[in-house]
């Protein structure tokens, strides 16, 4: 029998001490019972404890600290509506392959489970679990430190994901020696290891790849997440191919980059003969790989192109469209075997594919270029966007949080990225809600200033969290464009009646005067020169600050650039 020590140590302290012992240094959350010491105690052990308005925000936040990381952030909630406000962002990071853990207090087992009325009573564990990549729960002290194991690797290893972590009430205060509870710790070794795709996986991907004649390469946020930068960019440098980059991949290569074909995507996209898809789905993003879209005929037609595709699932394989050259792996092992292989005598795509990108780009560029200078009054999007693409230029490793319709579209296609992972937005869902979480986490993790281009009815979901902004004292800058409403403010009620029309908020609202409650600094701005010179003091005095852009209420179009996907009634009227 070893001996026992004289101290004791208790559920709460476990957990924080299992976390650190982890690296994990930041929760992001909101206090309640059964968590409220924890959140005390963990603020006490020197962790930084981020509390939230809404626990949504906290999980969307712990959701992209683990995409910038690849750590796991942390998202405490109390039990039952704390942890259902928590879960909408837990199946988004799940779906998004971003690693975080929902850590949930519950009510009594015994009481739940005889379905007798507790306080906040659900049986969180099952409601959790196809909504996430996995979900435990933890019932003594002594298994604290293999929950947390557990959550973590799950997290992190193969695809990240979202994780449900359960702990009941009565576990914070059971007690065990202090030594024994040290011991039970596990420091997880290698929480995601490399996954080393098959030699004659790479050989196959390569031949596909030097016998194409129009190749294609495509950045998926997964490259993005790999943080692979410098192999990514000598794959794409070396191999001469042009490149397309998703959303959140903006800015892992510069989107001022000779090879990027972004303002040419409806040109090479049914053009291509060989696709190399690097930790990019073949989702409705890329319409599913077949279509119009890819030169196909009908809306499920395949367009002809071969595809190479790099990712860590095999399962990902074939999903929609049949994949040539399946490349499993982790991104970075993937691209430096391609690399390895590439040798230093590969033959560039010809003078012919690349010139007719660069004619289609040009053509685009110079066409864009005249619609940004122009300046009307009231603003519409592109001569407010043209301000923040000037911003971002000039600050770079500014960090740009992004959501809307109209406000997401245009920002993207507008607004050029330098730098790897500055780009984070709605996402694989296209979800409204992930602004303020975003904007706060982006601040804690990386200290660098933020830049939020929201769409007023985007900025909604999480508005609130202007408060959290302002008491963390943050370097964000939210920028609304108000267009009165969802996709604009221009609809009527067709009836006559009182009501507005669903897709419509109240006109001229002043969105200034919420950061304005809460000591930050509201600034109003309709001209594009009140909004550059609003920018700039916000990047330069690191002050949380909102401003109001007023953008004309008819500039948008239904769901942006997604129109098509609205179902149209057969009956008119
Ligand atoms: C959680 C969630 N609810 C609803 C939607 C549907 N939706 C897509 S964009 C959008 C808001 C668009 O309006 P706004 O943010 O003002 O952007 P605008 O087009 O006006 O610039 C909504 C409600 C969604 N994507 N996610
Ligand atoms: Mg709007």
């Amino acid at each position: 029998m070893t001996a026992q020590s004289q101290e004791v140590t208790d559920g709460f302290h476990l957990v924080i001490d299992a976390l650190k012992f982890n690296g994990i240094d930041t929760i992001f959350g909101l206090p309640g019972i059964p968590i409220t010491d924890l959140t005390r105690k963990a603020q006490a052990a020197g962790m930084r404890v981020i509390s939230f308005r809404h626990e949504q925000n906290a999980g969307n936040a712990a959701a992209i600290a683990g995409f910038m990381t690849q750590k796991p952030g942390i998202c405490l909630t109390v039990s039952a509506p704390g942890f259902l406000n928590g879960l909408t962002a837990l199946s988004n990071a799940t779906t998004n392959c971003f690693p975080m853990i929902l850590i949930s207090g519950s009510s009594e087992r015994e009481i739940v489970d005889l379905q007798q009325g507790d306080y906040e009573e659900m049986d969180q564990l099952a409601i959790a679990k196809p909504l996430c990549k996995a979900a435990f729960r933890v019932l003594h002290a002594e298994d604290i430190g293999v929950g947390i194991a557990r959550a973590i690797r799950a997290a992190v290893s193969g695809r990240p994901g979202g994780v449900y972590l359960d702990l009941p009430a009565k576990l914070f205060a059971q007690t065990m020696d202090a030594e024994a509870g040290k011991k039970s710790l596990i420091k997880v070794v290698d929480p995601a290891p490399r996954q080393i795709p098959a030699r004659d996986a790479v050989q196959r991907a390569l031949e596909l790849l030097k016998n194409a004649t129009r190749p294609l390469i495509v950045l998926g946020k997964g490259a993005a997440y790999a943080q692979a930068d410098a192999d990514i960019r000598a794959l794409v440098e070396k191999t001469g191919i042009p490149y397309l980059p998703m959303s959140m991949a903006k800015g892992l290569l510069p989107d001022t980059h000779a090879q990027s074909a972004a303002a040419a995507r409806s040109y090479v996209l049914p053009e291509a003969d060989v696709v190399m898809l690097v930790g990019a789905r073949l989702n409705w993003l890329l319409s599913h790989g077949k279509g119009k879209t890819w030169g196909g005929k009908d809306p499920k037609d395949w367009g002809g192109q071969k595809f190479i595709q790099i990712d860590i699932s095999p399962q990902e394989m074939d999903s929609n469209v049949r994949i040539d050259a399946p490349l499993v792996g982790d991104i970075g092992s993937c691209v430096s075997a391609l690399l390895a292989g590439i040798g230093s005598n590969w033959a560039k795509p010809s003078a012919e594919w690349l010139g007719a990108i660069a004619e289609r780009k040009n053509k685009n560029l110079v066409k864009m270029a005249e619609t940004l200078a122009r300046d009307p009054s009231p603003m519409n999007f592109h001569s407010a966007l043209n301000v923040v693409r000037d911003i971002i230029k000039a600050n770079p490793d500014a960090i740009l949080v992004n959501e809307g319709a109209n406000a997401l579209d245009f920002t993207r296609s507008i607004v050029d990225m330098y730098k790897p992972r500055k780009r984070l937005d709605v996402g694989t869902w296209g979800i409204m809600g992930i602004g303020m979480g975003y904007c706060v986490a982006a601040a804690v993790v990386s200290g660098q200033p933020v830049i939020a281009i929201e769409g007023d009815s985007a900025f909604g979901f999480s508005g609130m969290e202007v408060e959290t902004i302002c008491r963390y004292n943050l370097p964000v800058c939210v920028v609304v464009f108000n267009n009165n409403g969802v996709y604009g403010g221009a609809d009527v009620n067709p009836t006559g009646g009182p009501d507005v029309a669903p897709t419509v908020f109240v006109k001229g609202a002043r969105y200034d005067k919420l950061m304005e409650a809460f000591g930050g600094v509201g600034v109003h701005a309709s001209t594009t020169a009140e909004l550059r010179k609003a920018m700039e003091a916000a990047v330069r005095s690191k002050k949380p600050t909102l401003i109001n852009a007023v953008i004309d209420e008819t500039a948008g179009t239904e769901s942006g650039r997604i129109t098509s996907l609205n179902p149209q009634s057969a009956k008119k009227k």
